[in-house]
């Protein structure tokens, strides 16, 4: 049904939306932006290494209309958005281990290798203004 659709839509939305909220804050301290406070980063990077898992499934089919930056690509290149889904949740748990450690140094590359993950994805299947 059309609710389905606008639901998953809305799913994913705020799942990125919540994402982008707590990685935020990270590419602050990452750029030395704002202080670096290594609890409240790992914090974080625990809680986006949770969400990075959840988008996926509201990729359903048929929700590729209406108000979204969701371009057809997403489901002519299915396998290749599932390995980007994937490069997501295997990028974003690498990163929840890093913080672990406390060390920008260590920190630092791995959120790099997260961020690029996000621009690829963005470049080959959203909408970007
Ligand atoms: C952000 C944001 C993204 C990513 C990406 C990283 O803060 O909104 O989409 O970082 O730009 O390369």
């Amino acid at each position: 049904a059309a609710t389905d659709v606008e639901d998953a839509i809305e799913y994913r939305q705020g799942v990125f939306n919540t994402i982008k909220w707590n990685f935020g804050p990270m590419a602050a301290m990452v750029k030395g932006k704002i202080d670096f406070d290594a609890a409240e980063f790992s914090r974080r990077a625990d809680v986006v290494a949770v969400l990075a898992k959840l988008p996926r499934e509201g990729f359903i089919e048929g929700s590729d209309v209406g108000e979204t930056d969701a371009r057809p690509e997403i489901w002519e290149n299915k396998d290749d958005f599932d390995a980007g889904m994937d490069a997501l949740a295997k990028n974003a748990a690498a990163l929840a281990d890093a913080a672990k450690s406390g060390d920008m140094d260590v920190i630092k590359p791995v959120f790099g290798e997260l961020g690029k993950t996000c621009k690829g994805c963005h470049d080959d299947f959203r909408v970007e203004d």
